[in-house]
């Protein structure tokens, strides 16, 4: 395949106006009809129409209603041409031939148990029919479907039903409109046996949409969280963005195969199952959290992709960046903030630093790729950086500007830009325009790769009452980059005393000027600082005493950050810091040091210690009757292995290894009681239900069983046994489980056979039996995987059980896998 640059993008030389589809669906072979009226760019152009098209035979071609005879149009393997279409608005009518059940690529249109399904997005619609299959080809869309009516019940598309009836020969039809000009990658298409939970959304102009949620008969009682959390989705983007949904029918369709977490289809989104399916007693709190995240993210791609979308697939983080900032927001709105913030950044350093480290590092807008829907092979658009790293983009305007003025700047975006497909400057336009912000070179965040490193030092002048911070920034080479220009980095800052109360900001000397911080007359204790240089300093006035500096704020820039806090000042803000990330950050940064420290000591043979005075600082989280559960459960987990390895020169997985494990034991022993407690007082005989107070309780007795029963002392292994037992609900039977099972033996051998025994007749449980077990660490479990690749329950095409594989993920899958089994490792 070629590589493609984003320098060479052109406007196409057609616009398509409607599509009308029909689909004579069957088991041998499907017939495709597409009639779509054409209007050149340029009235009286003389450039040919190119089509993609892949695995599809063609029937028939006709212009204006005319067949083209041989000679009119050339047909190869990736490409029909016509070289010498008419030069005013014309039709094109096509007829292909497909074979949806030989198809197993999961693009195009495919069987999976049985039923018809699409997957469009990125270049999967040129599998179906020829087309300008490119985002910037939008057109309104009409699609009749006919098929067996026994087999397939239920046929849907986008948009509003319009018309319905049997056909002769047992067959039956429908017909579907969609209002909205749509890209081809928004196309979907589900025919089959389903039955749906039905629902209704009144919005806040009063119109009511019905909500169906689509799995096959006996899978429909587990959908009532997907339902629960569309409609949250609903109101929370009428709340917080103003943006109503605009048809009068929302589908979700669940399917076992499916490659990504989820796809935006235009009013008919379709899901891999297990981001749609839960129980209590067959999914974690973190399905239950990632089905609400996804369903979150899939409904507000509706605003954010679908009304507007991208010029092109270079542009892929302006659709995907932005919504998973949103879907993150929307998380945060329904549980806890800090704690969905801690968790974002920590998936961000274990696993996206790393990328943006490595040889497949690239900007959140590459400058080319060679194939862009493939995860698994290098120069994939489908990237860590593109969703995670653009997120933290998005984040960055909102920190700059404020909630108001990132909404206004949103509302700008879809006054400009309703119906287009646009780019990554047409966003940042309209967050500058609508706040006539200075945004200095911002835009460098979708060019440059890399994360940069960001030094700080403090110094207190008590004469003169300032305490000034020097930052000097670099970005590390990368692949193709090797030198870097400064970047603008928000750095939200605050000021504690010694009683560990913030000090109120005064005015702030920099570049010359001084600059008044009291905002309407009202004191503000956290400010945004604007690092631009490669060095710069920055003097808060009227500072009364020397204070300890609260650095980078809810993680305000994913940069790494290098600061000359002592030992002692990290302590102090792991106890008072008001931004209650920063309380989390300090504890890690203090662990990192203590782990990087420890490696090299194992390196150099030397025994393990463990400094009391990190022993102490957890017991004190522990001791802390105030904290939140599922913050303290955060904040006693050591930062994990990828992080680390990421901050070393030369990874040394073996040693980290031993290092994490040593301190997690060392802390066991140390803190026994407390974790002791932290189980007892935390079970509950309660129905489980989803809400923040109990998914923290949970969290937080899984995460203190898994430090005891790391232990392999029998008085914890028995208590996990205990509390496997007596689990009422997934979360904390398998969180027991994966606490068995870190030690290896006839114990865990038991415990992962009666769990298998139990639920092998539920395939998304048996996936989390694989995944636990694909994640350990135990010696020699290379072949414990290898020998569950031959397992009778593990099917290689299915996409939820490469899980068991050590593959990358797409955003909202990897959030799923990472989090699959709560409390372990902690
Ligand atoms: N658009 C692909 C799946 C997702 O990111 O929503
Ligand atoms: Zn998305």
């Amino acid at each position: 395949p070629k590589e493609i640059f984003l320098k060479d993008y052109k406007k196409p030389d057609y616009y398509f106006d409607t599509v009308a589809l029909k689909f004579l669906l069957d088991e041998e072979k499907t017939f495709v009809f597409s009639k779509i009226v054409v209007f050149p760019r340029v009235e009286g152009s003389s450039s040919p129409l190119v089509l993609n098209g892949q695995d599809l035979k063609l029937i028939a071609i006709k212009v204006n209603g005319k067949e083209l005879m041989e000679g009119e149009f050339h047909l190869g393997p990736r490409y029909l041409t016509i070289p010498s279409p008419p030069s005013c608005t014309f039709t094109l009518e096509i007829t292909t031939e497909i074979y949806p059940q030989n198809n197993t690529s999961l693009e195009g249109l495919y069987k999976t148990s049985g039923n018809f399904c699409t997957q469009c997005e990125a270049e999967g619609f040129r599998k179906i029919t020829f087309y300008q299959d490119r985002p910037d080809i939008m057109a309104k869309y009409t699609v009749r479907i006919e098929a067996d009516k026994s087999r397939y019940p239920v046929l849907l598309s986008n948009g509003n039903l319009i018309d319905q009836g049997g056909l002769e020969g047992g067959k039956h039809f429908v017909v579907w409109e969609d209002p909205f000009k749509k890209p081809s990658y928004l196309f979907a298409l589900v025919a089959g046996k389903l039955e749906s939970r039905n629902d209704s959304f009144i919005t806040r102009s009063g119109r009511k949409v019905s909500l169906r949620i689509w799995t096959p008969a006996q899978d429909l009682p587990k959908t009532e969280h997907a339902m629960y959390s569309l409609k949250a989705a609903m109101k929370w983007d009428e709340d917080v963005f103003g943006l109503e949904y605009d048809l009068d029918l929302f589908n979700i369709v669940a399917v076992p195969d499916f490659n990504m977490g989820a796809m935006e289809n235009k009013s008919l989104n379709i899901f891999n199952s297990k981001l749609v399916l839960a129980s209590p007693e067959t999914a974690t709190d973190a399905d239950y959290a990632a089905i609400l995240g996804v369903i979150g993210h899939e409904y507000f791609h509706n605003w954010t992709g679908n009304r507007v979308t991208c010029r092109d697939w270079f542009q892929l983080s302006l659709k995907e960046g932005l919504t998973v900032f949103r879907d993150q927001e929307f998380s945060s709105d329904m549980g806890s903030r800090t704690v969905k913030r801690i968790a974002d950044v920590s998936k961000l350093r274990n696993y996206q630093f790393p990328q943006d480290s490595g040889p497949m590092a690239h900007p959140v807008r590459p400058h080319s790729y060679i194939k862009m829907d493939n995860f698994y092979t290098g120069k994939s658009l489908y990237s860590l950086l593109v969703y995670e790293k653009g997120a933290e983009v998005v984040r960055m305007y909102k920190t700059l500007l404020g909630s108001q003025g990132f909404r206004k700047g949103m509302d700008l975006y879809f006054k400009r830009h309703d119906g287009q497909a646009v780019t990554c400057e047409d966003f940042f336009a309209a967050m500058r325009d609508a706040n006539d912000a200075d945004f200095a070179n911002f835009l460098l965040w979708y060019s440059q790769a890399g994360t940069p490193i960001v030094k700080v030092t403090s110094s207190y002048d008590a004469k003169a009452q300032t305490f000034s911070l020097k930052f000097s920034q670099e970005v590390p080479p990368t692949p193709g980059q090797p030198v870097k220009e400064p970047m603008f980095i928000p750095v939200a800052v605050g000021l504690l005393d010694s009683s560990g109360k913030d000090m109120p900001l005064s005015s702030l000397y920099h570049d010359g000027k001084l600059q008044s911080l009291t905002s309407n007359g009202q004191q503000v204790c956290t400010t945004v600082l604007r690092v631009t240089k490669k060095e710069e300093e920055f003097v808060f006035s009227d500072v009364p005493k020397s204070p300890v500096v609260s650095l980078l704020r809810g993680y305000s820039a994913p940069i790494r950050l290098e600061s000359d806090l002592s030992d002692n000042d990290l302590f102090f803000l792991l106890a008072h810091d008001s931004d209650e990330f920063n309380r989390w950050e300090a504890g890690q940064v203090l662990a990192r040091k203590l782990m990087l420290n420890l490696v090299v000591d194992f390196q150099q043979n030397k025994p393990l210690v463990l400094n009391p005075e990190f022993v102490n600082g957890i017991r004190s989280i522990l001791l802390d009757s105030n904290l939140d559960k599922e913050f303290m459960a955060k904040a006693i987990s050591l930062p994990g292995e990828g992080e680390i390895m990421d901050l070393m020169e030369v990874a040394d997985p073996d040693a980290v290894h031993a290092v994490r494990t040593f301190i997690r034991k060392e802390l066991a022993l140390e803190l026994k009681n407390e974790f002791l407690l932290k189980v007892k007082e935390n079970r509950s005989s309660e129905q489980y239900e989803f809400n923040h107070h109990n998914m923290a309780r949970r969290t937080l007795k899984s995460t203190a069983l898994a430090y005891l029963a790391s232990l392999n002392d029998p008085e914890f292994t028995e208590l996990a046994l205990q509390e496997y037992k007596a689990a009422t609900n997934m979360t904390e039977q398998i969180a027991a489980v994966a606490a068995i099972a870190q030690n290896p033996g006839k114990t865990r051998n038991d415990a992962l056979t009666d769990f298998y025994n139990k639920w092998q007749h539920d395939f998304l449980v048996v996936t989390k039996w694989f995944t636990l077990q694909a994640m350990s660490d135990i010696p020699g479990n290379v072949e414990n995987v290898r020998q569950l690749l031959n397992h009778q329950a593990f099917d290689i095409r299915n996409p939820n059980k490469h899980s068991i594989l050590p593959t990358g993920r797409p955003g909202s899958l990897i959030d799923y896998m990472v989090n699959a089994i709560p409390g372990s490792p902690p």
